[in-house]
């Protein structure tokens, strides 16, 4: 009788930690590479988003997030480690170098899911390198990006032949060779969505989406779509829509005239252009602006065929999912076509978070965040532990109550630093200048009022001083 009575517990005990672990939620990471918040439901009403808007109305949307760093490497970083970290783009790459050295590294976000019973699969490009390998070609499987985080670390590369051509891959296959000149900056030819790598990558993810609606155990799927990262191509149809809508100039495009982070634009001066510049040919700018509203809207496309897939697994209604940007793009503001500032423009991008326990879904909220709030929101979303060593801050709160308010978001390049508060933005270069602009009544940053404001400065150069903000 008592063996039979444990054995019953025992079966009552097993029924619930499997039907626990079944409960898990899954998440869904989209990454858009170098999408500022250029979206209808973020503001910017000549913008077509229909299927990112949808999504922004399922959840919270925060009009004010910032990221940690202004390029794809250290912004990713920053995501996937919950910490701030080096500033250039091999940041991750760098620390893969220190776990090969046997230096104590912490654990990334998927590695933290992965030792918590999840299947983590990346796809695209969600670390710095799209499929997360090193080498020339970034294809050689004993450079890892990313060392024990992925169950499967996925990228098609099809007829663009390696990771790196998929980058900066232009239609049918064409590959950014080591002139950069030699390819258009710009491109919209006509074709399905599979003539440029994003439409293979998305096939992929609904693949990977069925696949993952056939097991039981609780995945972490972070998907990266590579528009409208330059060089801006997009299946001509999604450029075809820009046709009648009027995409308004850049608020303010002068250089600025005092000390800053204001850079020549050499990504995007680098391509070719036809002889033509954007800071001194207007038709020139909107074009440039026009094709990259097409980019947008052609990733828009491939996130609504995602979502799609995911509804139509069932595996929707256990799944958080989050479209994060990994950082701005100033096309034109301050003379810049590019990232790589400090500007607000270059640190300013969009998060939505969907998750049930979201109130008032669809409301935006202005509060402050950043980057990497990320990785222990997600934690907390998905009942784990948050670790110790992450420095951001569970946005769950803000999620139950939209009026939460938010904190400081800092951001920093090599050289430089800064601090975003709901009202102002200082930068401070190590050599001591400082910019500062006041949001209320100077929202393009147009007036750096520095030297006006000694008292301002001074406080928030001590918040600075408080973080431990990676330079070199
Ligand atoms: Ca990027």
């Amino acid at each position: 009788m008592k063996n039979y009575h444990i054995t019953i517990c025992l079966l009552i005990g097993l029924f619930f930690t499997t039907s626990k672990a079944q409960n898990k939620k899954n998440i869904l990471f989209i990454c858009i590479d170098d999408l500022r918040p250029e979206l209808k439901s973020f503001g910017a009403d000549y913008i077509i988003s229909p299927n990112i808007d949808a999504l922004a109305k399922k959840g919270r949307p925060f009009y004010n997030h910032y990221v940690n760093a202004p390029s794809c490497g250290p912004s990713r970083y920053t995501m996937l480690m919950g910490t701030y970290g080096p500033a250039q783009n091999d940041a991750i790459f760098k620390r893969a170098k220190d776990i090969k050295q046997n230096k104590a590294v912490n654990l990334s976000m998927p590695e933290w899911f992965k030792n918590n019973g999840y299947t983590t699969v990346s796809l695209g490009k969600v670390s710095h390198h799209p499929g997360g390998l090193g080498g020339v070609d970034w294809n050689d499987p004993n450079t890892i990006e990313m060392p024990n985080a992925w169950d499967k670390s996925l990228i098609p590369v099809k007829e663009w032949q390696h990771p790196r051509g998929v980058m900066h891959g232009l239609s049918n296959g064409e590959v950014r060779g080591k002139v950069a000149k030699s390819m258009d900056v710009f491109q919209s030819t006509v074709g399905e969505d599979t003539i440029y790598p994003d439409g293979h990558i998305t096939n992929k993810a609904i693949e990977q989406l069925e696949n993952f609606s056939k097991t039981k155990k609780p995945f972490f799927f972070a998907v990266g779509l590579i528009k409208p990262h330059l060089p801006f191509g997009a299946p001509k149809k999604y450029y075809d829509r820009y046709k009648n809508i009027n995409i308004p100039d850049a608020a303010f495009s002068q250089k600025p005239n005092w000390p800053s982070t204001w850079h020549g634009s050499g990504e995007f001066m680098k391509y070719n252009r036809w002889g033509k510049d954007p800071r001194a040919d207007k038709g020139f700018a909107n074009e440039v602006k026009k094709h990259y509203a097409a980019c947008v809207t052609y990733a828009d496309a491939q996130v609504g065929r995602i979502l799609a897939k995911l509804k139509e697994t069932g595996l929707d209604k256990n799944t958080v999912i989050v479209l994060w940007g990994d950082h701005g793009w100033s096309l034109g503001e301050h003379a810049i076509w590019g990232k790589h500032s400090l500007f607000e423009e270059a640190l300013h991008s969009p998060l939505i978070i969907v998750d049930h326990c979201v109130k008032d879904k669809g409301k935006g909220t202005n509060a402050v965040v950043e980057t990497v709030d990320i990785f222990p929101t997600l934690c907390d979303l998905t009942n784990l532990s948050i670790p110790d060593f992450t420095i951001g801050v569970s946005l769950k709160p803000l999620l139950k109550n939209v009026k939460t308010k938010g904190h400081n978001a800092y951001a920093y390049k090599r050289g430089k630093k800064t601090i975003r508060t709901d009202r102002y933005r200082l930068v401070v270069s190590n050599k001591g200048s400082a910019e500062l602009f006041d949001h209320q009544e100077d929202p393009y940053e147009t007036k750096n009022i520095a030297s006006k404001h000694p008292d301002v400065v001074k406080e928030l150069k001590e918040l600075l001083k408080q973080k431990d903000l990676q330079r070199n």
